[in-house]
């Protein structure tokens, strides 16, 4: 057993998107690609040599290869104790609770989240900082840096770890603890929610389905739903987490999901239903044949937050993305407590959290999340939902309906234009920005823009700024359209047209989001002439 140091070239495309590394297989099984990029974030951390560091990922294909060259440059970099899931495996809220759990210094989450998998799917790995989140843009710029002049990278040349045991080895100095990745993160749970009144709810008539999608939840979600709180064997559906998801795609949305949308939306429907994605970050809340758009679910948790034990104080404040609806602005409103505005990415959070300005976040890109960790977190959003149900003896449609008639409706929508080319879709967008400018006071028909920027954030805890952050349409009306190219894709460009109109009139929410939202369609694409930039004659999903 000695260390190696491997000589090595800089590859040019190592920069962290949206939410660390994410690319397609192929490229991190390039001779030094992964190696490359590890060897960075251990040259960018002050003061890792003999700390704690957690590693786990959401089980994908390359997962087992990728966690046994991480050990081995980890102990050839003087890292103390790794901490490492199970089979390789730990969700991301998981390895978010684990990091907070035991005060680790930081940690490597191995994931592309809601992206494919299997050997022609993707791969994604990140760093996340001691209070257990997605590091700041700080420590990824440095990341990239140090990627861009590596010349050589230190590992162990020694046999793999058994992951598949639960037991403490060595590597030269370093012990390799393989721990339950599920215990730690169920116990929280069970910390936060009212676990005997849902165990009541799922005993009784309610009936429940869960879809793991063959990912990470699998095992998170039998052992809390079927195990813990009772809910019938069968309740997790595509439990077992596969290489390549068994061939689908893990994202927790109306097109993905299709196999729980049916059951919902179909004959007995059961009386709500939820998806998670690949790493178990995401949810998508289903009601029997109704829909919650992630904005709304969000302004639901902030407007009934009292009602569950770890926030029956109160909250300090709540965050929402930039494209994410302003359903939660209103409620946080008649709460009289903060809500802020940031860019798309769980990272911009951190600091909110932290500084006990927010309390709960969300995004709708199917994230909710609270200062229980530092990532979002898929069971938890099911959970509270659940809470919020046994409490109120509700069904969601209720729940919902009855959130629109106090507070008014955001109508809602996100169209995507997934894989387009990028050179057009960079030019779609410099041409919005360059058009920001004239735009306020035009009408469009019955529209008029009152603004039209490109978001810019300025955190308010470190005063660090970051611009470019989509580009806004807002009208006089309230609606509002916001143009963005997706920081997670692996192919081409993806362009995300996020649409958003208010109804306070409860007579005119019963209609189809689609049909109500169709007036600010058309002008997205009078505005950005998305079909001519994209060649698409209409999204690949929409939202
Ligand atoms: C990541 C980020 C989220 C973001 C989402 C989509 O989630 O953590 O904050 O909303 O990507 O980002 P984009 O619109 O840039 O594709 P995940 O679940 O993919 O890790």
């Amino acid at each position: 057993m000695s260390i190696k140091t491997i000589t090595t070239t800089p590859f040019s495309d190592q920069k962290p998107g949206t939410s660390g590394l994410r690319k397609s297989v192929t490229v991190f099984q390039q001779p030094h690609y992964l190696e490359n990029f590890v060897q960075s974030i251990f040259d960018s951390l002050e003061g890792v040599q003999g700390q704690t560091l957690v590693v786990g990922g959401d089980g994908r294909f390359y997962n087992r290869q990728a966690i046994q060259i991480i050990l081995k440059m980890a102990a050839a970099n003087g890292i103390g104790r790794i901490l490492v899931g199970k089979g390789g495996i730990m969700s991301t809220p998981a390895a978010s609770a684990v990091i907070r759990q035991y005060k680790a210094f930081g940690g490597i989450v191995l994931s592309a989240s809601h992206n494919p998998g299997g050997p022609n799917g993707d791969f994604g790995i990140k760093y996340n900082i001691t209070n257990g989140g997605p590091a700041p843009e700080k420590i990824t710029n440095a990341i990239f840096a140090k990627s861009k002049t590596i010349n050589s990278y230190k590992i162990f040349d020694t046999e793999d770890i058994d992951l598949d045991k639960l037991s403490v080895k060595r590597i030269g100095e370093m012990a390799v603890e393989v721990i339950d990745p599920v215990e730690p993160y169920a116990r929280l749970m069970e910390s936060l929610f009212d676990f005997a009144s849902i165990r009541k709810l799922l005993q009784g008539n309610f009936k429940i389905c869960i879809d793991s999608m063959h990912a990470v939840t699998g095992p998170y979600a039998q052992d809390i739903m079927e195990k813990r709180l009772g809910a019938p064997a069968g309740t997790v559906q595509n439990g077992v987490p596969l290489e390549d998801f068994g061939g689908g795609h893990p994202d927790p949305n109306l097109v993905y999901a299709h196999d729980l949308v049916e059951i919902l939306f179909g004959d007995n429907a059961p009386d709500f239903g939820a998806a998670s994605d690949g790493d178990g970050d995401r949810n998508m809340i289903l009601g029997n044949n109704f829909f919650v758009t992630p904005s709304d679910s969000l302004a639901v948790l902030t407007a009934n937050a009292t009602l569950v034990p770890g926030y029956k104080d109160g909250l300090s404040g709540v965050a929402r993305s930039m494209p994410t609806s302003a359903a939660v602005d209103r409620v946080a409103e008649k709460l009289g407590i903060d809500c802020y505005e940031t860019p798309t990415g769980w990272k911009f959070f951190g600091n909110l959290l932290d500084a006990d300005k927010a309390t709960l976040c969300g995004e709708e890109s199917f994230g909710t999340g609270s200062n229980h960790v530092r990532e979002k977190d898929g069971l938890w959003a099911v959970l509270f939902w659940l809470n919020i149900l046994a409490v109120t003896e509700k069904s969601v449609e209720e729940i919902v309906k009855d959130h629109w008639k106090t507070y008014g409706r955001n109508f809602y929508s996100r169209h995507d234009y997934e894989a387009v080319a990028s050179e057009p879709a960079n030019e779609l967008m410099d041409r919005l920005r360059s058009m920001t400018g004239d735009l306020p006071g035009k009408q469009f028909g019955d529209y008029t823009v009152d603004y039209a920027d490109d978001f810019s954030y300025t955190d308010p805890v470190d005063g660090s700024v970051s611009q470019k952050q989509g580009i806004r349409i807002g009208f006089t009306d309230g609606s509002r359209i916001v143009f963005r190219l997706s920081g997670t894709g692996t192919k081409g460009a993806t362009l995300r047209v996020y649409l958003e109109s208010y109804e306070p009139d409860a007579s005119k929410h019963n209609v189809d989001t689609q049909v109500g939202l169709k007036p600010l369609i058309d002008l997205a694409e009078e505005i950005a002439l998305i079909r001519q930039f994209t060649q698409r004659e209409k999204p690949t999903v929409i939202t």
